[in-house]
């Protein structure tokens, strides 16, 4: 069974981009600065999407404390009624997770069935370093997620995870992604191949498995949201190539523009926490 199919959420977390945001943590310093008027517009925008698809959005309170704060999926994983509370790997962000883990004690305190778990030192993990799918819990190896984090996850699902060296990015998935359960999209990059390699070879043999090249890495990284696809603008050969699954498995790609997010390492899926 997926652990991972979105064909209407319930439950989305989203969080505001901060003023702070200037002081995103970067990996090289992007080609022109960031401009945080374009960052909150395209940030507001998505927010809008994710809510215009799924039953119940909460939005945790900006931190100006935390300039990637907004980077919400980095905080926690939602696999079924777990949710395992991450311990971010970058140290200027482990605050960000308290926030998030008081919204879960809240929704439990109000009847929702999650069991809570704490990943704790010295286990670091970020939720861009993990992808579900197919029933399975491909966790990257990276610089901001160790394999005590991997272990630990383990112990709270047992038999799901499957460590994946990073090879290229700042996060597993900074280069792949899944648009259903059995179509992995990865970027055409020989790291990202190594990456994907190890994930076909785990996915379930039972089902028609395939992997889909982009030529753009930024491409590579899609959000399902129901019947909808997010993709991100301006990347019309991967856009082309996106379109023809699109068109196979019957879902629409909506194209929105998060490029100065991008210039801050942020991938769409980086900017929401989606329960099915
Ligand atoms: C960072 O370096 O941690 C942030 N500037 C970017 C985090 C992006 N997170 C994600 O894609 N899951």
């Amino acid at each position: 069974m997926s652990l991972y199919a979105p064909e209407r959420l319930r439950l989305a977390l989203v969080r505001p981009l901060p003023q702070s945001f200037l002081k995103a943590l970067q990996q090289h310093p992007p080609a022109s600065p960031i401009d945080v008027t374009i960052a909150h517009e395209q940030h507001e925008a998505y927010c809008r999407l994710i809510q215009e698809h799924v039953d119940q959005v909460i939005e945790v309170s900006v931190d100006e404390n935390h300039p990637d704060c907004c980077f919400i999926e980095d905080t926690a994983l939602v696999v079924g009624d777990d949710v395992i509370i991450t311990r971010i790997g970058a140290e200027s962000r482990r605050g960000e997770s308290v926030a998030v883990a008081k919204v879960f004690a809240g929704l439990v305190a109000e009847g929702h069935k999650f069991n809570i778990h704490h990943l704790s030192e010295p286990a670091c993990l970020d939720g861009g370093d993990v992808l579900q799918m197919a029933g399975r819990l491909f966790v990257g190896l990276s610089a901001r997620t160790n394999s005590e984090a991997v272990n630990q996850l383990n112990a709270i699902l047992p038999g799901k995870v499957v460590s994946v060296p990073v090879a290229a990015g700042l996060h597993l998935k900074s280069v792949l992604s899944a648009i259903d359960d059995r179509t992995l999209i990865a970027a055409d990059t020989p790291g990202a191949r190594e990456m994907a390699g190890i994930v076909m070879a785990s996915l379930p043999k039972d089902q028609d498995s395939r992997c889909i090249w982009v030529p753009d890495v930024v491409a590579a990284n899609l959000v399902r949201l129901g019947r909808k696809v997010l993709i991100q603008a301006g990347y019309p050969r991967s856009e082309a190539i996106l379109e023809d699954i699109a068109m196979e498995i019957a879902v629409e790609l909506v194209k929105i523009d998060m490029s100065e997010l991008v210039k801050a390492d942020g991938a769409l899926t980086c900017c929401s926490l989606l329960i099915p």
